[in-house]
């Protein structure tokens, strides 16, 4: 299986966030991606290609414009207001405020377009997120000529950011692009499964009224686990979108029984809605050695996940989000990538 991926996708880095009441590096830091690709070459996967850089006219049919905009100029105006560190917001757009108004304030733009204070803008920040949504666009294009299966190891990842905001380490959203542009190439239906261990809120936002894309997501129960505000059971789409989101919450400590009857329930709707291509959103936080969450997947158990999926026998464009075991996280990834091909 072919592997897209920039070394450009590392220059967002030393970002901070704020954990338990303290500032830390953040977890979603550099070294995930290293311990992937020196996993890939490891086992064999295949060979790891650089992205083709790609417009951004895909990625503006399911981003607002101006979101795009702020997110390729925070940094910018971060630093020309004289600030150094970590561009993290610290107020967002209040209910029952009287109108609706932006101010031009960075801080003002930094809460408008966020939903949480764990997605940083540094320096590299813009052209890092650039060149992963690159990776995406290069392998649904790969997928789009002929591949049967691709790997777009996006970072940052996507899964949280929607229409016009980012959050949970996410600014633009891999996956969502890369389904857009299979249905521009002629899809009729792509599926998105999301196996990272927390609910794409983001993706369901963008597709939420859409008949076209199908979401279906395994996650930690939203009531105690982030993004808290979406990923419920009920939340099943809108108008001609209706049937066609589906959220599988589970509760903390879900093992691997658990787990996988969740994912066959998953498959099941799938196979249902008959996709031309499935996209994963290929998250590995649900490893029991993860440390900002509680499910209880073990090494031996990604592989698995993988041979579940290729016995859909559709087309696959696996597109990486979490993980931050980062020294289980190339075995743990590319364990669902082997298991897919073996
Ligand atoms: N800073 C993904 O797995 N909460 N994102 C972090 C507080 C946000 C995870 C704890 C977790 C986001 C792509
Ligand atoms: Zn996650």
């Amino acid at each position: 299986m072919k592997t897209i991926f920039s070394p450009i996708q590392l220059k967002h880095q030393g970002q901070f966030e704020f954990y338990n009441g303290a500032v830390v590096e953040g977890y979603e830091n550099t070294s995930r991606a290293t311990f992937i690709t020196s996993r890939i070459e490891e086992v064999g996967l295949g060979p790891v290609l650089n992205p083709r850089p790609q417009s951004l006219d895909t990625a503006r049919r399911i981003h607002s414009p101006a979101y795009l905009d702020f997110i390729a100029s925070a940094w910018r105006l971060w630093r020309d207001a004289g600030r150094t560190g970590t561009a993290l917001p610290y107020a967002w757009p209040a209910r029952g405020r009287y109108k609706d108004v932006t101010p031009d304030s960075i801080d003002a733009l930094l809460g408008q377009y966020s939903i949480d204070a764990s997605t940083g803008f540094v320096e590299g920040t813009w052209e890092a997120v650039k060149a992963s949504h690159d990776a995406a666009v290069t392998a649904a294009d790969l997928i789009i000529k002929g591949e049967q299966a691709c790997f777009a190891l996006c970072r940052p990842p996507g899964h949280h950011a929607g229409t016009d905001f980012n959050g949970g380490y996410c600014f633009v959203n891999n996956a969502a692009v890369a389904a857009q542009r299979l249905l521009d190439a002629g899809a009729s239906r792509v599926t998105i499964l999301d196996i990272d261990y927390h609910h794409g809120n983001g993706t369901q936002e963008i597709f939420y009224a859409r008949g076209d894309v199908q979401v279906v997501s395994l996650h930690a129960d939203p009531r105690n686990d982030y993004p808290f505000f979406a990923g419920y059971a009920d939340e099943r789409g809108s108008g001609g979108g209706e049937g066609f989101n589906i959220n599988i919450p589970l509760p903390h400590g879900t093992d691997w029984a658990q787990w996988e009857g969740a994912l066959e329930f998953a498959l099941g709707s799938v196979r249902q809605f008959g996709p031309d291509v499935v996209v994963i959103s290929h998250g590995v936080d649900t490893f029991e050695g993860d440390p900002i969450s509680r499910f209880r997947l073990s090494h031996d158990h990604f592989p698995l996940i993988g041979a579940q999926l290729a016995g859909l026998g559709t087309k696959t464009l696996f597109v990486l989000e979490g993980g931050y075991a980062v020294e289980d996280v190339g075995i743990n990834v590319v364990g669902v990538l082997s298991g897919y091909e073996d």
